[in-house]
């Protein structure tokens, strides 16, 4: 992606631990990478296009002087996180922050730290067979639209489908939102859980009746194996209430693992289980 990038803007400011940092405070140096499409704006040659390197400089100034934080990387974070919320068209942001002064008293040029954030593209599978199933989904969709580090770019509708694993329960109610979001995958994991926490839900049964069940199905490209995730979800292949709201959502969205488009993936599906009513 194309880039505009702040170098070595200065500001004097009172992040640090020791006494004498907030006290007295000290020239930080901040060089900020802005990722993004600079396609239009070269083309068309006007500013409203593009991101305002001078306004980006002049909030980067503001918050880095009206906040206070002890740690360089808390400084980072945070002011990396305001930009990407306060100017839509930065993608990612590479920043570095840098401190000339920092007191060690050893001769050093500068300590530094360096991160990159950003939007990335996310599915969440959405689930009820309990109360107020409609009520549930939306609620859960309000939810996360109230969430400054989620975007719900989308909402499928929701299909009604017969229980699928642990058979002896009602239907449930199921859809898929596509979400933008600033969050990592375990942290929208955290998300979730606390919602469907929200909505009552108690585990009783592996695969068995719920009140809310929300599932991440993909992140980015991304495929992880850890403790408390599993991306993508491993069932979405085998799951036409999954796969049919995705459908709805980007058919065109491919499964990082089996390389196929969830339109592909649902095609497969239901020709396999055609076969198999054909066959029984
Ligand atoms: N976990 C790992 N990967 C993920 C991920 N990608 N998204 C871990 C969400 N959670 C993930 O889930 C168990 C653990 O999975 C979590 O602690 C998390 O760390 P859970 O929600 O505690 O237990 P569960 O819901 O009983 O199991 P699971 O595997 O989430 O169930 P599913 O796969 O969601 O299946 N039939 C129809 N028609 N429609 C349905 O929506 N849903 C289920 C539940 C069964 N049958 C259904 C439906
Ligand atoms: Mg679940």
């Amino acid at each position: 992606m194309d880039k505009i990038t702040i170098k070595d803007l200065v500001v004097f400011a009172n992040h640090g631990v020791f006494e004498a940092e907030a006290v007295l405070g000290q020239k930080f140096l901040i060089t900020a990478v802005l990722h993004t499409d600079t396609r239009t704006s070269g083309r068309t040659d006007e500013l409203t296009n593009t991101i305002h390197y001078g306004e980006v400089s002049a909030e980067i100034t503001k918050y880095f002087k009206e906040n206070r934080f002890q740690l360089i990387e808390a400084a980072a974070e945070h002011l990396a996180e305001h930009l990407l919320l306060t100017f839509p068209l930065i993608e990612e942001i590479e920043l570095e922050i840098k401190k000339p002064w920092a007191p060690i008293a050893l001769p050093v040029d500068t300590v530094s730290v360096s991160i990159k954030r950003g939007w990335h593209i996310a599915f969440g599978a959405l689930g009820s067979n309990m109360g107020d199933s409609k009520g549930y989904l939306d609620g859960a969709v309000e939810a996360l639209r109230a969430i400054p580090q989620i975007q719900v770019l989308s909402v499928s509708s929701y299909i009604h489908t017969a229980p699928y694993g642990y058979l002896d329960q009602d239907e449930f109610l199921n859809g898929a939102v596509m979400l933008r979001t600033l969050l990592t995958p375990t942290e929208l994991l955290d998300v979730f859980q606390k919602l469907e926490q929200d909505a009552n839900r108690v585990r009783k049964i592996h695969w068995g009746p719920r009140t809310l069940d929300l599932d991440v199905l993909f992140y980015d490209d991304l495929i992880i194996n850890s403790e408390r995730l599993t991306v993508p979800h491993v069932e979405i292949q085998k799951r036409t209430f999954v796969l049919e709201p995705l459908v709805e959502l980007a058919p065109w969205w491919r499964h990082p693992i089996y390389q196929k488009t969830v339109k592909e993936l649902l095609d497969d599906l239901t020709s396999k289980e055609d076969s198999h009513v054909l066959n029984d």
